[in-house]
């Protein structure tokens, strides 16, 4: 069915075709429209050749490029942890979290590439402040526990939220989040057996691992987004097949997963007010401090200043290998040409 549909889609206009009259730009933009319309009906995907709504595609770029941030960004809390991890074991499976971190930041840019956006021009806006990343990353890493939190509750709350993104309505974006949710998986296992460990160690050890875990709790439910009724883009996203639940249902469903892994750990929730709502069939929370949440999205975090400092040092590290990468691409383009330009006189 799907490859059916794809088969009749109408595609943005190919390069040199943009000097359309105003008659065939409306009667594209009608068939495109018809054509998206069909493919939310039908729960297909949109590829990105494919005609779409402008706001369609503003929002992903929204979505995919924050998303993309978030996983660089979110290599740094950790990173820091690399090289006073207390075992070179730890330090091998730290470090191939980050990287995987890196690697998932490389798929998303991609994805949101395919969108027009230029990825030089994403990096432009992230290190100058105007881009946003999960509100997550701007609170710091204390303690070798922290690991343990950030893998458990950290990508707990990201799978929870992305698994259903594997069925995005947007092609690429939708085929990035199944390798990235594999791997998350991987991540979270890994931060609960850290906490294990040190909930079976001794009574600093445990002490240190409840630590960690009430001060990732609160922001890691507030990694959701907004209450729904605070939430500008949730409806259409979900309209639009992006998101496929709102933030609060997601929020609920991770706390109801929390409190039976926290069981196993022998650790508690740093929230009273848990429940499961009999009438509603839904897991409930305690208050959480919305005002803590858009003051870090303001810039006023703990870390968000120390986080973009740290990101402009890395672009700026990094300015070599981009020149390089560049030469090297030229080089091998002028070597393609070369070899053409004998094989033709031959
Ligand atoms: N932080 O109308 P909504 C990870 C903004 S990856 C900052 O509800 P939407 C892996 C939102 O952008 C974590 N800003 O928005 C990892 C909007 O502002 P805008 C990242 C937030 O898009 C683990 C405004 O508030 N995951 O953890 C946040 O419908 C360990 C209104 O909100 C994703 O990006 C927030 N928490 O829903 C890596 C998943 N929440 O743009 C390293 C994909 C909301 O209008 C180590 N994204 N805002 O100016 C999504 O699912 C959605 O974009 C939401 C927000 C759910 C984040």
């Amino acid at each position: 069915m799907a490859s059916q549909i794809l088969q009749s889609a109408p595609a943005e206009p190919a390069p040199g075709r943009h000097e359309q009259g105003p008659e065939e730009a409306a009667r594209r933009d009608a068939e495109g429209q018809a054509y998206f319309d069909k493919v939310m009906a039908e729960d297909s995907r949109i590829e990105p050749r494919d005609w779409m709504p402008p706001a369609y595609r503003k929002t992903l770029l929204r979505q995919i490029s924050q998303h993309a941030h978030s996983e660089i960004i979110g290599m740094q809390p950790e990173a820091n942890w690399i090289s006073r991890a207390p075992s070179l074991k730890r330090k091998a499976i730290l470090m191939a979290k980050v990287q995987d971190e890196a690697g998932h930041g490389l798929y998303l840019y991609s994805a949101a590439e395919t969108l027009g956006q230029p990825r030089d021009q994403m990096m432009a806006d992230l290190i100058a402040g105007k881009a946003r990343y999960s509100s997550i990353f701007n609170y710091p890493a204390r303690t070798w526990a922290d690991m343990g939190a950030i893998g458990w509750l950290v990508d707990g709350a990201a799978i929870c939220n992305q698994v259903p993104l594997c069925r995005a309505s947007y092609g690429p974006y939708g085929r990035a989040m199944v390798r990235i949710c594999k791997e998350e998986s991987f991540h979270q296992r890994q931060g609960f057996e850290i906490l294990l460990e040190l909930a079976r160690g001794t009574a600093e050890q445990k002490q240190m691992a409840q630590d960690a875990v009430n001060r990732w709790y609160a922001p890691a439910l507030m990694m959701f987004g907004p209450p729904d009724d605070d939430s500008p883009n949730s409806k259409q996203s979900m309209a639009w097949n992006i998101k496929r639940f709102g933030n609060d249902e997601l929020r609920s469903r991770f706390v109801g997963m929390m409190v039976e892994q926290v069981k196993v750990l022998g650790l508690t929730l740093p929230d009273k007010d848990i429940r499961f709502n009999e009438d509603t069939r839904k897991w409930e929370h305690g208050p959480l401090d919305w005002d803590e949440f858009k003051d870090v999205l303001a810039g006023r975090g703990p870390c968000n200043a120390q986080r973009l400092e740290r990101r402009r040092e890395a672009h700026d590290d990094g300015a070599w290998v981009r020149e390089a990468a560049a030469a090297y691409a030229d080089k091998q383009r002028a070597r393609q040409a070369a070899q053409q330009a004998e094989e033709i006189a031959a």
